[in-house]
This record gives C-alpha cells, sequence and structure tokens, in this order.
C-alpha cells in the first residue's frame, strides 16, 4: 500500500536513531566543507562527534535566506561545482535570489521523496499526470516532474500558463491528476466553465496543490469544482523544493519525510520550541542532501506540529498546512515577493517618494498586485500621456524585477496615511 512502506513507517526510535547518525555525519560534513559553518561551529565550540542526541541540535547556529544570499551563488555548496548536476534557485529579484544545488544522488533522493508524496495523494503507475507548474530555476516544475516519473506515472510536462490549452490538453491527454498551485486550480475551473467543458466529464481524480498558502475552504471549493481529491504538499528552495511534507489521504495535515530532515516548531521570537500542537515558525535541517545542505534553516513559515499518530499508518509527524509567514514575504502568482523589493525599485526612480501601499487582490482566481505610489506634485499634474509614459517605465521595470506583472497607480504627495508604530503597506485583501 505504501510506496516506501518500510521509511515511512518507521519505529519513532528507529527513526531518531536513525536521524541522529545522519545528523552527525551532515554537520561534520558542513563543518569540514563549508567555511561559513565551519567557522560558526568554530567559534561556538561545536564538536559534531559530542553530539549525544537529537535536542543536541539546539547548539547549532541557525541558517537565514540572509546568509544564502550573503554567500552568492555557490559559498554555501558542500562539494565542488564539478559534482553538482543541477541548480535552482528561489523566486525574486536576481539581487535577491537564492541558489541552490543538487548533486547526482541529490536527484535521486529529491525524485524519490516527491514519489513518496504523490503517492501518498493516491497517484500511481496507472496515471497520467498533468504538471502545471513552471519549469524553470522555480523547483517546482522539475521537482514533480523527476518525482512523477519516478513513480511510473505518465508525466505531461506542460508548465504553467495557456490555461485553454492546458484543458484541451487535460480533455485529449485524459489527464487523471492535476498538479500546480491551489489557486491555478481554481483558475482552471473558472476558464473550463467559460470554455463549457464540464469537469464531470474528464478523467481527472487527484490535485496535488503547493507552493503557496490556501485553505479548508479553498480546498472544498477546488473538490468540488472540479471534482477531484486536493491534497496539500509543501516545500522550499532554500531546503530541497518540493518533497518535504505532503498529506497523505487522510488530509489531515502533511506528513514530513523525517527521514531525511529534522524540523523543528520554534517561537519566532524566542527561538525557543513551542508547545506540540501551538503556532511557531518551521525550521528544517537537511539530513541527507549533498550539495546544499543546511542546517536549522529558519523559512520563516508558520506551522503547527501534529505528533499524534495518523490513521494512515505512517509514523512521519505530520505538520498543519501553512498559517502565515513571520516575516513579511507575499506569495502572488506562486512568486515569492517581499515588500522591500519594491521599495528598493521606487527608490531608484526618480519622482517617486518612499511611500507606498501594496495591495493584493484574487480577481477571478488570479492574484493581482497594485502598487500605489506617491509622486510629487510635478509628475501628478503632468500631461496624460507623460503620466502614462511614467507608469508604464515603473510598471516594466516592477515586472521584470519581479517576475509578475504590476499595476500601478500614482496618488498625490502626501495622500497615503503615515505610521507612527511598524509600518504595515500590505493590504492583502486575498480570502483564502
Ligand atoms: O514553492 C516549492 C514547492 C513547489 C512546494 C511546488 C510545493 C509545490 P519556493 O519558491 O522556494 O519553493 O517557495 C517556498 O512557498 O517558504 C512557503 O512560504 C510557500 N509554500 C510552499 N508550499 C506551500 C504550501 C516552492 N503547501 C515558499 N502551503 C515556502 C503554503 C507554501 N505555503
Amino acid at each position: 500500500m505504501y510506496w516506501q512502506k518500510e521509511q515511512e513507517c518507521l519505529t519513532r526510535s528507529n527513526l531518531e536513531n536513525l536521524q541522529l547518525e545522519r545528523l552527525k555525519k551532515v554537520l561534520k560534513r558542513v563543518g569540514t566543507n563549508v567555511p561559513f559553518y565551519r567557522n560558526k561551529f568554530n567559534s561556538l565550540h561545536l564538536n559534531p562527534d559530542k553530539l549525544t542526541s537529537l535536542e543536541g541540535i539546539r547548539d547549532y547556529p541557525f541558517t537565514l535566506k540572509q546568509d544564502l544570499r550573503d554567500n552568492y551563488p555557490y559559498g554555501l555548496f558542500a562539494v565542488p561545482l564539478r559534482d553538482v548536476v543541477r541548480v535552482h534557485s528561489s523566486s525574486g529579484t536576481t539581487g535577491m535570489a537564492t541558489v541552490v544545488g543538487y548533486s547526482k544522488n541529490d536527484i535521486v533522493t529529491w525524485s524519490n521523496l516527491v514519489a513518496r508524496i504523490l503517492c501518498g495523494a493516491g497517484v500511481t503507475p496507472d496515471d497520467v499526470i498533468q504538471i502545471a507548474f513552471g519549469y524553470g530555476l522555480f523547483t517546482g516544475g522539475f521537482g514533480l516532474h523527476y518525482g512523477a516519473e519516478r513513480l511510473g506515472a505518465s508525466v505531461i510536462p506542460i508548465s504553467a500558463g495557456n490555461t485553454k490549452r492546458q484543458i484541451q490538453i487535460m480533455q485529449d491527454f485524459k489527464s487523471t491528476a492535476l498538479v500546480c498551485t491551489p489557486s491555478y486550480a481554481l483558475k482552471m475551473a473558472d476558464v473550463m466553465m467559460d470554455m463549457g467543458v464540464n469537469p464531470n466529464g474528464l478523467s481527472l481524480r487527484y490535485g496535488l496543490f503547493g507552493a503557496e498558502p490556501w485553505s479548508e475552504a479553498m480546498r472544498q471549493e477546488i473538490n468540488e469544482r472540479l471534482g477531484i481529491r486536493a491534497t496539500d504538499n509543501y516545500g522550499l528552495s532554500e531546503v530541497l523544493g518540493p518533497g518535504i511534507a505532503g498529506e497523505c489521504f487522510e488530509c489531515n495535515g502533511l506528513h514530513v519525510n523525517e527521514d531525511h530532515f529534522i524540523i523543528e516548531v520554534l517561537d519566532p521570537d524566542t527561538l525557543e520550541p513551542v508547545k506540540p500542537g501551538d503556532v511557531g515558525e518551521l525550521v528544517i535541517t537537511t539530513l541527507t542532501k549533498e550539495a546544499f545542505p543546511v542546517i536549522r534553516y529558519r523559512t520563516r513559515d508558520l506551522t503547527r506540529l501534529l505528533p499524534e499518530p495518523c490513521p494512515c499508518g505512517r509514523t512521519f509527524h505530520r505538520i498543519s498546512r501553512i498559517l502565515g509567514r513571520s516575516d513579511d514575504m507575499l506569495i502572488i502568482k506562486g512568486v515569492n515577493v517581499f515588500p522591500t523589493q519594491i521599495e528598493s525599485i521606487l527608490f531608484e526612480i526618480e519622482g517617486t517618494e518612499p511611500h507606498y501601499r501594496l495591495i493584493v487582490e484574487r480577481e477571478n482566481n488570479e492574484d493581482k498586485l497594485t502598487v500605489l505610489v506617491e509622486v510629487v506634485e510635478s509628475i501628478f499634474f503632468d500631461e496624460m500621456k507623460k503620466q502614462r509614459a511614467f507608469i508604464n517605465s515603473i510598471r516594466k521595470r516592477m515586472s521584470s524585477e519581479l517576475g509578475i506583472g504590476v499595476d500601478i497607480q500614482l496618488v498625490e504627495e502626501r495622500t497615503l496615511e503615515r505610521f507612527s508604530g511598524k509600518a504595515d503597506r500590505v493590504i492583502d485583501k486575498r480570502k483564502l
């Protein structure tokens, strides 16, 4: 019944022994091969050989997104570039991007882990799986592709976008499983309606959705409108990409592939563990990655640890769906966007004031970002043609740096409310 029952149903004590053994190995390896970790471990007098329990991980320092940026592009790789067979990068501007690498073995591990998640969500070698995640530097497309092939399903690597064609292919190729972001699944349901396609007439049975936050209500809507069983899966490029955690048929939390990752759920302020079941920030250590291991990576994703046994029989702990972020990162159309990226673009454009608001909405199941920008009087009262050219130049700049389309609205100087405390420039109207 289970694709890798031996691993996924390990007893907790066997699992923890395996984790400890692997943890020691990875700490030793990064302590030897990666100057960043070596220096940190040395300055804290940490010796992985002395680690006697999993709790000992708490003595080790965290890794932050900023550390990845500081070591851009290859500074945190633990193997020579010669042994790296694939590079991915998280979304964001070129300057903000983080680069991750995979060895040959990493690709094998990654494929296996994604295959597990697909299997947990119901996919079998008999399925025809339509992968509507972007293929490219984003880990979604390739990650799920390799996992689906590993499982032996028939893969349609259609990538994201061109929704009418997606639906045509879904009909013609008789896709049984759909893989994409949850918002794109709803968009597909809308377009199906416009095209007069009845979802009940399709072969679709399963949907595996992830890469952005969604809710139980959204799941119900997807299930009803597409007539499928939708499951959630989670990952982030800095740690692996997809393949870290996924839901089984119980649809009640995501099993973490704990033989390859140690997770901690910590209070983002005190950085102490929260009680099981309480909300905290997910911190992940990779146990088996060769090219790009990370130690105690602060994901900034908020979740709850669900340690109760799952009726499916898997012993890996579950986490709840991702409940939010402990930083200000937004996910718009599946792309990670930090308000500071927009701010720094505005700073470089003459005539704009460093006062702005970001309005995120969901229209027809598609995310829309509008940036309200304060501009100096001379521009605000400029003739229409000039103003339009100005707006277009900001829009182009932002779209190319952020990787998503943006609407720009100019507002008069001093119209946006000023903050006396913590600035809150984002108005997220999406009801997930
Ligand atoms: O989104 C990896 C992925 C691809 C996961 C396909 C699942 C399916 P990044 O682009 O690095 O990687 O973005 C990672 O996206 O820190 C979360 O904030 C968010 N995220 C990912 N999966 C989920 C999910 C991929 N299931 C960031 N629910 C993460 C909520 C998610 N948020």
